[in-house]
């Protein structure tokens, strides 16, 4: 997979050199361009910000350099188009379904965003070509989109074929779809058998995989209705076995 990001701070991405994401570039899984904004930026200060029309707060990303930075990014492969990424607390919700989707492109473009984000006309002018996503990562506002990038960069390599290990696969993770969907994964525990009077659950000890599958999604459904009330909404109906029913109307949620 290709990723192509331009920003204003191509450093703040120092991070994909590390990790299973800085092997899978080594690897040739991942191939990563960075690109600096402001080298398509015209004037001597090689100024990239205006103010907003209309008035208000902040700065408004002029869409000039944005442009210029895309259409050279494009011409790296004529033959091909990017999807592009637009990072903004006002996007869709990133998920790992979105996530899923991204692992399947050959070809990704972020455009992160410092000050109050991109004069809308580069997502209008993009978007009538191509598929143009506006993402966020959260509801919260970070103070520009290059986090949101890494976040992204993160969640979509390690879906890449080759980068999880088969013994460290991504299908038992929380929110994969299947067995998992809508559902948290519960604790995880390793040795020594007792730790400062802690002990491991004896289930995990039996060698009994149905029962540790068992307590594994019992675990799961706890962990859910405890911190994700909505995700447990969410449950399809259909993928609750009778355990799943009398465990769930126990913890106070009736089928
Ligand atoms: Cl994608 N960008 C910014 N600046 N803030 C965010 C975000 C993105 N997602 C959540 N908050």
């Amino acid at each position: 997979m290709r990723v192509d990001v331009i920003s204003i701070f191509p450093e703040y991405f120092a991070p994909l050199d590390v990790s299973l994401i800085g092997k899978a570039r080594e690897r040739g899984i991942l191939d990563v361009h960075l690109h600096q904004l402001r080298d398509w930026a015209r004037d001597v200060h090689r100024t990239v910000d205006d103010t907003p029309y209309g008035g208000g707060p902040g700065m408004v990303m002029k869409p000039e350099p944005w442009g210029e930075a895309i259409d050279a990014v494009l011409a790296a492969d004529p033959a091909a188009q990017p999807r592009i990424i637009v990072p903004t607390p006002s996007g869709v919700p990133f998920t790992q379904k979105l996530a899923m989707e991204y692992a399947a492109e050959p070809w990704l473009l972020f455009t992160p965003a410092r000050y109050e984000g991109i004069d809308s006309r580069v997502m209008a002018e993009y978007g009538a070509r191509m598929r143009v996503d506006e993402v966020s990562v959260g509801d919260y506002v970070l103070a520009g989109g290059e986090v949101a990038v890494l976040v992204m960069v993160e969640a979509v390599g390690r879906l890449l074929p080759g980068v999880l290990g088969n013994a460290h696969s991504a299908v038992d993770d929380s929110f994969a779809p299947g067995a998992m969907e809508n559902l948290l994964e519960g604790p995880v525990y390793t040795k020594p058998p007792e730790w400062r009077g802690h002990e491991v659950p004896e289930i995990l000890l039996s060698g009994h995989h149905g029962k540790i599958a068992r307590w594994r999604r019992d675990e799961a459904l706890r962990r859910t209705a405890r911190n994700r009330l909505e995700l447990l909404a969410a449950l399809d109906p259909e993928t609750l076995d009778k355990h799943d029913r009398k465990l769930l109307s126990e913890l106070g949620f009736p089928a």
